[in-house]
């Protein structure tokens, strides 16, 4: 298949997902060609079978605000009538579901100057499109035209679909198809953890990490606020991984506590692959995560996650089992909880292998990615 795929190519967990979709696809013989504003951080722009179109927005005296969202529908008809694409698939249903329908209405309209014919879009929803931003009344309506029209749409989590169902009044098919992980790469070397931990932790130190975008939804002071109960009962280390918003206020807390010293802001990584299984708990203390890629992303490394009851993370984590989880905002018994596992060395164990199957049984790319080419082939054949 021809495929086209637009994402936020930013560090996000939805442009993370595109990317790695685009990817798995071109290795198992698709024509993948990424339609973005920018190249997707985690392609070097060398793989074979995947093809990258920058998106550019003229300015003119006359734009307060340019218009992303009409030169990336045109950027899409172009590259979809030039490469013969045989579908769009579309990450973030802000604003790209809708400039799909417009690229998708210009392709079966004679405006290419070419042959007209269907050329489906599938919207996947990642999170705070429908959770968040979507609600926004500017934004509401338009978001809810852009999933009817998709012609597929999917959610990572069943909780996703559901939330969509209710907030948008959407009662078409939603396929449920959850973020999954390349447990090839994601996992845990002792000889690269033998090399690379003695760098953020002396041996007689826990290690716990956190990967996020530090929006306020990923409650990073709670995060501080773990650590710092941690860091009070034992010798323990922190790696925060990423950057943005709430980074300063983190630094601020973390010098009230005293607890600075012990913590590696390492700012935005791009090979988190090799930094996640140095670790011996992530916390994920999120306000909401529609999955929580990052906590999956550990998983695979063998590490399990503290993380909060909220949206699709039960459907990942299962408590007690493979990582522990609380209410949101619960500091006090994340760090109990966090103090008793790292003190009981067989029941960590245990958990971490847990996290580790749970990856490679039910989240890997050889169980998720055919279910995302089983679904083009459903809607192709459906708008033949
Ligand atoms: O909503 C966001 O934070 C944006 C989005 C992104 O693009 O980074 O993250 C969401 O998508 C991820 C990948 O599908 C999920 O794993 C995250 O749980 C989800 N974030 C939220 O729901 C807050």
């Amino acid at each position: 298949m021809k495929i086209g795929i637009t994402c936020y190519p930013t560090y996000g967990g939805s442009g993370v997902v595109a990317t790695e979709l685009g990817i798995e696809l071109a290795s198992r013989g698709h024509q993948v060609h990424f339609i973005t504003s920018s190249q997707p951080f985690r392609l070097n722009g060398r793989e074979t079978n995947i093809h990258f179109h920058e998106v550019s927005v003229a300015t003119y005296p006359l734009f307060e605000y340019p218009p992303y969202d009409l030169a990336l529908a045109t950027r899409m008809a172009e590259v979809a009538d030039f490469y013969s694409l045989d579908l769009l698939h579309v990450h973030y249903a802000i604003p790209h579901s809708v400039s799909a329908l417009l690229a998708s209405q210009m392709i079966a309209s004679n405006s290419m100057g070419s042959r007209r014919r269907n050329l489906p879009f599938i919207t996947t929803l990642h999170g705070t499109d429908i959770t968040l931003v979507g609600l926004d009344p500017s934004y509401l309506p338009i978001t809810r035209f852009g999933i009817q029209q998709s012609h597929g749409v999917t959610a990572i989590s069943a909780h996703l679909a559901e939330r969509t169902r209710e907030a948008f009044g959407i009662d078409g098919e939603i396929e449920v198809i959850r973020n999954f992980v390349n447990c090839d790469l994601y996992v845990r070397r002792p000889e690269l953890v033998a090399e690379m931990r003695p760098r953020f932790a002396n041996d007689d130190e826990k290690l716990l990490v956190h990967l996020s975008n530090f929006r306020p939804v990923k409650r990073v002071l709670d995060v501080i606020e773990v650590f710092a109960r941690v860091a009070r009962s034992m010798p323990a280390r922190l790696m925060l991984i990423g950057d943005g918003p709430d980074r300063s206020a983190a630094e601020h807390l973390a010098l009230r506590h005293g607890v600075q010293d012990r913590i590696h802001f390492l700012g935005k990584q791009d090979d988190v692959h090799e930094l996640l299984p140095l670790a011996d708990l992530m916390l994920m203390p999120s306000q909401m995560e529609s999955f929580g890629l990052a906590a999956l992303e550990a998983m695979s490394c063998s590490v399990p996650a503290i993380a909060t009851r909220v949206g699709g993370v039960p459907e990942l984590i299962d408590h007690e089992e493979s990582g522990l989880l609380y209410e949101i905002g619960d500091v006090e018994s994340m760090a109990a909880g966090a103090i008793a596992l790292l003190n009981d060395p067989a029941r960590l164990a245990a958990m971490s292998e847990a996290s580790r199957r749970t990856a490679v049984e039910r989240f890997s790319t050889e169980s998720i990615i055919p279910r995302y080419e089983d679904y083009y082939r459903r809607v192709l054949e459906r708008n033949a």
